[in-house]
């Protein structure tokens, strides 16, 4: 079997070498030098032409067995219940199941949410099919209450990712992925619904954005509590909008939103909060995380400044990230050198920075992608590791997990992408094939527990690998897109890595300089965001363009004798296994 991922005899004595020179002194050390260690580089040190394309195989079949289920017994309606084969829309006997209400709107979910997918499949023909469907069956014009968060993530991602890969002269899925008929309709639909959202904005007078609106009557005086992601995680899709329309009023909206948020952070700490009140713009509770109600709104700063240059984005993300570090934080300092536990980032007191659970979530899982992106690979190896020992003990994330009683708290899993999402992009950052083993571990048990008869089903516990009758879009989105992308080296998308960017539902937007000039405002920005996007990127060593003032990693790039190695080392492998139960070999 001939593999493009086995490393030169040269590169393994280095590395092996390398290895031996950074492991300290410890009986850990000694049991890895006499039993494991062989072991372990010989597991995850290959990954064969072979089996990749074995797992490209298995996760397009992945992907068409439950999105052609969703075509066969549910479209038009919103989702998939993969295990009646029936289709689910709102639960309109029972508003108050916000659980469903917040995303399912009678709008075809499913299908808009998968359009990027086809492309990325590179399944023109069923891509042009399902824009058309698109244009045919969704309407916003509809009596339903949703969430502005999921909408705008969703839906507005996916119509303007569908559109804007259409319309973007790099052609990067080829020039025949616009059809002839198309007439900027999907941009129409995603201004319509952005226009029914606006409310939710309008009618605020902190500026952080009630979470609610009904499409068709607008402002709904339902709640005011909304999470920070909810509030703060809506500037990429609205800034695109603008920009592509050339109306200001969807980013300065989103702005605005950030910069409530980023008003009321905690005076003692810097830290924000995972719940507020939109009406009084007072916190409610007082947890700081990384996971659930916070996740995406370090995501969309970064992001933010990496599509549109605004340099306010870039200092609200720097300055969040060193609180971050400072103090959600624990274990030893540096994630491949030195003494202590294994670095954690836990759920803190927003005022004092004490810790405040001893839980923490599976949506925490996605920072790695994150730090991936600022360039602090090291540390992005050390949070993807315990994420992934954690999977590893259960077959799945568990929603949330406690790592004092090392036992799930919430024991479901409802198909997310985040350890896949972090896996792919460190995967690309370091290209070690540690990654292609997480990736292909994710199919596997995908495959055994979660297939169903049309689908792929939310895990209802995973402690007893029990179903549930749902399957989330993100599951075609997400979780696909990202294992199809880390399994095909070649795709386009891998081709021009830095010139496309992944919204947090994990849809591409092309970054050019269409985004770093504002259309009512004549003054772009005077950095190619390519360039920028590149140096922001970890594999460049020599950054042409320095984006920070030193004190923040940035385009770390990982020693090339360690691709073949465990890229957390051996012993602080071994030792988070041991940590977490876990028996590696
Ligand atoms: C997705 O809708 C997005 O990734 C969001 O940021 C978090 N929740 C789901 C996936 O878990």
């Amino acid at each position: 079997m001939i593999s493009t991922c086995l490393p030169s005899h040269k590169s393994v004595l280095v590395a092996i070498l390398f290895t031996f020179l950074f492991i300290p002194a410890s009986r850990t050390a000694f049991n890895i030098f006499g039993h494991n260690y062989d072991k372990l580089d010989q597991k995850y040190g290959s990954f064969t032409e072979d089996m990749r394309v074995e797992m490209l195989d298995e996760v397009r079949k992945m992907f068409y067995w439950s999105y052609d289920s969703y075509m066969k017994y549910a479209f038009p309606l919103d989702e998939l219940d993969p295990i009646h084969c029936v289709g689910r829309g709102p639960d309109h006997d029972n508003p108050s199941n916000i659980n469903i209400n917040d995303v399912l709107g009678d709008y075809c979910l499913t299908l808009v949410d998968s359009l990027d997918t086809l492309a990325v499949l590179g399944n023109v023909s069923e891509f042009h099919r399902a824009v058309q469907l698109v244009i045919e069956h969704v309407s916003f014009d509809k009596e339903n209450t949703v969430q502005v968060f999921e909408a705008n993530i969703r839906l507005l991602g996916g119509l303007l990712s569908a559109h804007m890969l259409m319309e973007d002269d790099r052609n990067l899925f080829g020039e025949n992925l616009r059809p002839t008929w198309y007439d900027g309709e999907l941009l129409q639909l995603a201004s319509d619904l952005a226009s029914r959202l606006l409310p939710a904005f309008q009618k605020s007078i902190t500026g952080i954005p009630f979470p609610r609106v009904n499409l068709r009557k607008g402002f709904v005086d339902d709640g005011a509590e909304t999470c920070t992601a909810g509030a703060g995680s809506l500037l990429l899709e609205l800034g695109a909008l603008s920009r592509l329309l050339g109306d200001p009023i969807y980013e300065s909206m989103a702005r605005r939103a950030n910069r409530a948020l980023w008003g009321a952070r905690a005076k003692t700490t810097g830290l924000l909060g995972n719940v507020i009140n939109a009406k009084t713009g007072q916190w409610v509770g007082r947890l700081s995380g990384l996971g659930a109600g916070l996740d995406s709104y370090f995501e969309y700063l970064l992001k933010s400044y990496i599509l549109f240059g605004e340099e306010e984005d870039y200092s609200m993300f720097n300055e969040s990230y060193s609180v971050i570090k400072q103090y959600l934080r624990r274990g030893r300092t540096h994630c491949n050198s030195g003494y202590g536990d294994h670095p954690l980032y836990v759920n803190v007191d927003m005022h004092s920075g004490n810790t405040y659970t001893y839980w923490i979530d599976a949506l925490q899982a996605s920072f790695p992608a994150v730090q991936v992106l600022f360039g602090d690979v090291e540390e992005a190896i050390c949070t993807h590791a315990w994420h992934y020992n954690v999977w590893k003990r259960y077959g799945f994330l568990p929603e949330r997990f406690n790592w004092q009683r090392l036992s799930p708290d919430v024991s479901f899993y409802p198909l997310r992408p985040e350890l896949v999402e972090s896996t792919y992009l460190l995967y690309r950052a370091t290209k070690n094939p540690f990654y292609l083993h997480v990736g292909r571990e994710v199919v596997l048990s995908l495959n055994a527990y979660a297939k169903t008869k049309c689908g792929y089903a939310t895990v209802h516990d995973v402690l007893d690998m029990s179903l549930e009758d749902r399957m989330e879009s993100f599951f075609l989105s997400e979780t696909c897109k990202y294992l199809y992308l880390l399994f095909d080296v070649d795709n386009p998308v891998n081709q021009k890595f830095s010139d496309y960017l992944f919204t947090t539902e994990g849809h591409l937007l092309p970054i050019g300089d269409k985004f770093r000039t504002k259309p009512w405002a004549d003054s772009p920005t005077p950095i190619s965001p390519v360039d920028e996007m590149e140096s922001l990127f970890f594999r460049e060593k020599t950054p042409k363009i320095k984006i920070n003032n030193g004190t923040q990693p940035t385009c770390q790039a990982v020693d090339e004798a360690r691709q073949y190695l465990l890229p957390l080392r051996t012993p602080y492998y071994l030792q988070l296994t041991e940590s977490l139960g876990l028996k590696e070999l």
